[in-house]
């Protein structure tokens, strides 16, 4: 059977490995991106605002905390999760951000880290949307190098005390609980904190020219007191966090694909439909070349991917697998969205179409959750046995 321009973009039949569980709730993630995402995400890009009324839905899917099991989570496979992702991000980057950082740097530390409490407490809310969280790693001094963070956390009786300032942070500002990584006497720790607790403040970074459709802000914490209730038990040193970036940069290896994979699917269908000196653009070599070189991205993009499914899936996948694919697909997913806005002229610079916003918002997420540098010297590392970080 002859394939449409569209179902091309899975050149190999990737999709084929999929149960037809995954293959349900990537149909049911498309359906909602096309039918209630797609419309809107212009509008809401430039205003700079995520579109809050669509959290109930998101949550009605099961996508907060889909690959978590119980306390109210889907349960879902990873290969389901990296799926839902790449449908996600195919309509914003802003949209799977706001699916990873409540399910994978929000609720997976609290399932993974934090005490039967406050599991039972947190997570069946939060997979429902009812409480929304962020989470402060970086500060204003200190991104790809969180080790060296400066919010400290002080012993005091029954309770901690609070000092200091995280930035670009997503969901600060709308967030109901922040998951706050601190340096104490002992080492790094994990803080469930409120954000309506005296003594933080949280404020929204209004000048953003990259995933706008996501809101990012910063907060500060000026002796704020929680209770030793609300430090999770099992969190006792920097992997803690950086393993939740783990489970989120798992999320953005599908999810880069789905950008490209929607970047030239609107460039395709663009240039078959437009002429320009006597025929369709896609016509003429030239086109074709590129069509031909950003479907093999993408198809190569796709297969690393999917192959951090499978061993995830197997308990097989390690921090340098998810640096591999994190960074290739990402480069891929910016390549490609530039590419397809050029092929589409002036078209190409609006937000009717996605290439421009994908790529704009390309450029958070090559630096968020690990910049490429940063994953390049996690593989250099892995590859020469010599750590090139210090
Ligand atoms: P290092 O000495 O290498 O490691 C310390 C301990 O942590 C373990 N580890 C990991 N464990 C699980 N997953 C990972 N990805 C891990 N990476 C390291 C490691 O094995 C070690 O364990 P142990 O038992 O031996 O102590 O730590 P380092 O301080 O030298 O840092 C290494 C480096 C540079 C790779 C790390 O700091 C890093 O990844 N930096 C990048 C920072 C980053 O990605 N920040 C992201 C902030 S959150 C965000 O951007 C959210 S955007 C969300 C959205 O909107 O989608
Ligand atoms: P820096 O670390 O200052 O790096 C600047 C440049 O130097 C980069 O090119 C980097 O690759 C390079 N560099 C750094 N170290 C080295 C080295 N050793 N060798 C060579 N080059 C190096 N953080 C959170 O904690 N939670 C969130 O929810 C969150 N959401 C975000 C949302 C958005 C939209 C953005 C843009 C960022 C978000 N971040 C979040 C922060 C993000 O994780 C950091 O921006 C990122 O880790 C990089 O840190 P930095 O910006 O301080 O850059």
């Amino acid at each position: 059977m002859s394939q449409t321009p569209a179902s091309l973009s899975d050149f190999y039949e990737m999709d084929e490995v999929l149960s037809d569980e995954e293959t349900m709730i990537r149909d049911t993630v498309a359906t909602f991106v096309a039918k209630e995402w797609d419309p809107i995400v212009g509008d809401h890009f430039e205003a700079g605002t995520f579109p809050m009324e669509l959290i109930p839905t998101i949550a009605d899917m099961g996508l907060l905390g889909m690959h978590l099991d119980g306390y109210g989570c889907a349960g879902a496979s990873a290969m389901a999760y990296g799926v839902a992702c790449r449908e996600l991000e195919a309509g914003d980057s802003g949209l799977r951000s706001f699916v990873s950082v409540q399910g994978s740097l929000c609720m997976f530390p609290i399932w993974r880290y934090g005490s039967t409490e406050q599991k039972e407490h947190w997570l069946p809310r939060m997979a429902a949307g009812e409480v929304i969280g962020c989470f402060g790693l970086t500060e204003p001094d200190h991104g790809s190098d969180p080790a060296s963070m400066t919010t400290r956390a002080v012993r005091r009786g029954d309770s901690w005390i609070l000092n200091g300032a995280k930035r670009w942070i997503t969901n600060a500002g709308l967030a109901d609980l922040a998951i706050v990584w601190a340096n104490t006497d002992d080492g790094f720790r994990g803080f469930l904190v409120p954000t309506d607790s005296p003594g933080f403040e949280a404020r929204k970074i209004q000048n953003k020219l990259s995933l706008r459709a996501s809101v990012t802000g910063e907060f500060y914490m000026d002796d704020v007191e929680v209770p030793e209730s609300m430090r999770l038990p099992d969190a006792l040193s920097i992997g803690a966090p950086l393993s939740c970036l783990s489970e989120a940069r798992f999320g953005i290896a599908f999810g880069a694909v789905g950008v490209a994979r929607c970047c030239y699917e609107q460039a395709l269908s663009y240039q078959l439909e437009r002429p320009q000196f006597g025929k369709p653009l896609a016509g003429f070599q030239i086109s074709q070349i590129k069509f031909a070189d950003m479907l093999t991205d993408i198809t190569n993009a796709n297969l690393q991917a999917m192959r951090l499914g499978q061993l995830k899936e197997q308990h097989r996948l390690r921090p340098h697998h998810i640096s591999m694919a994190k960074r290739h697909n990402c480069r891929v997913a910016i390549d490609t969205a530039r590419t397809a806005r050029a092929m589409m002229g002036a078209n190409g610079v609006s937000t009717e179409y996605a290439p421009m916003r994908h790529a704009a918002n390309m450029e958070s997420v090559m630096t968020y959750e690990g910049t490429e540098e940063i994953h390049g010297l996690i593989l250099g590392q892995q590859i020469t046995n010599i750590p090139a970080f210090r």
